[in-house]
């Protein structure tokens, strides 16, 4: 891991000036990755001032998985959507909040990029102050027709970059190009995301498995001979349950992450093109793994923008260590 070093000691080197050096980064990815930025901090200050704002709880809708809106996800959502609306290098948008892909008509075929983004992820944990975020995903817009969402359904080792804006005692934003993993943090002073770290690197093994237990019966038994296994390993158990921080953590201390497919969700509960597969790539990016079962996850061919997976992802010992026992 390669911590930022200056003279000041400060550390001085904003989102937008270290994405400019980079040859990896064209104009157009840039400016989307700015815009994104930009809607994060406007969301951490809702996300911040959620009870002097009044933008606590649900409103009467479920989204298109039937699952409850909270205020903040609706939130969240448009300003992601109004900010992404105004970059020209995007064509395609996708949320979990839509029911459709979005295709930018007025510019279909020049939008090189295809946008896919959780809002608000872990929406459910706003009303108790605990960490959330947004996760997205940027693909290359590849024969866009409004009628289909080709776009948008590539497995994800097709993606350009990813990433993921954390809104917890800091606000962090993590992302990779395809060349390691970068960790900015949102500098209230200045109002800039500033590079704190270059080439994160997760730990290869640390005994801590993140899980949600208490569906621990209705998981395949493979799952179950490996909580047994950590069990009877001295492992400790870490939950948040909001993807953003459980991985978060998973990326800087170590540990495995689960979400298996239980009786509710047998797909597993998460969903393949804007959380699993931005954090995969982020994961294995960092030098760990992340999979479906046995299969690399990166690798699955998606058929549908809202597609759920289950997931393994982290330290790759960790990660090996679950496999085996599927
Ligand atoms: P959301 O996108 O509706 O917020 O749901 C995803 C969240 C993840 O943040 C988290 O990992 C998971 O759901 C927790 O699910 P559970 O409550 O079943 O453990
Ligand atoms: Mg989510």
């Amino acid at each position: 891991m390669t911590e930022q070093r200056t003279t000041s000691g400060e550390k001085l080197i904003t989102l937008d000036n270290h994405l400019r050096h980079r040859s990896d980064c064209d104009a157009g990815l840039a400016a989307i990755l700015n815009e994104i930025a930009f809607a994060g901090k406007i969301i951490q200050n809702k996300v911040r001032r959620a009870r002097i704002a009044d933008v606590v709880g649900a409103v009467e809708n479920v989204n298109v998985q039937g699952e409850q809106q909270q205020k903040l996800d609706v939130f969240s959502n448009a300003v992601l959507i109004d900010c992404l609306s105004n970059c020209a290098a995007v064509g395609v948008i996708a949320s979990e909040e839509e029911e459709q892909a979005l295709i930018l008509e007025r510019r279909k075929g020049d939008g090189e990029y295809g946008v896919l983004f959780d809002p608000l992820d872990g929406s459910s944990n706003i009303d108790f102050a605990v960490g959330v975020g947004t996760i997205f995903s940027i693909l290359r817009n590849v024969g866009v027709d409004a009628s289909t969402q080709a776009a948008i359904l590539q497995p994800g080792t097709q993606q350009v970059a990813a990433g993921y804006i954390l809104y917890g005692s800091s606000v962090l934003l993590v992302l990779t190009l395809g060349d390691g993993v970068d960790m900015y943090v949102l500098d209230p002073a200045t109002g800039s995301f500033l590079l704190v770290q270059e080439k994160v690197s997760i730990p290869t093994a640390k005994k801590i498995y993140s899980i949600n237990e208490a569906y621990r019966n209705d998981f395949p038994k493979g799952y179950q001979d490996y909580l047994d296994f950590a069990h009877a390993s001295g492992y400790a158990a870490r939950y948040i349950g909001s993807m953003v921080a459980d991985v978060h953590r998973t990326l800087l201390k170590g540990g495995v992450f689960l979400y298996p497919p239980t009786k509710k969700n047998p797909q597993g509960k998460l969903r393949l093109l804007y959380e699993a597969n931005p954090m995969a790539q982020i994961i294995e990016q960092a030098g760990g793994k992340a999979l479906v079962g046995k299969t690399r996850l990166l690798e699955v061919k998606p058929e549908k923008v809202h597609q759920r997976t289950a997931v393994i992802l982290g330290s790759s010992q960790e990660v090996d260590a679950v496999a085996r026992h599927l």
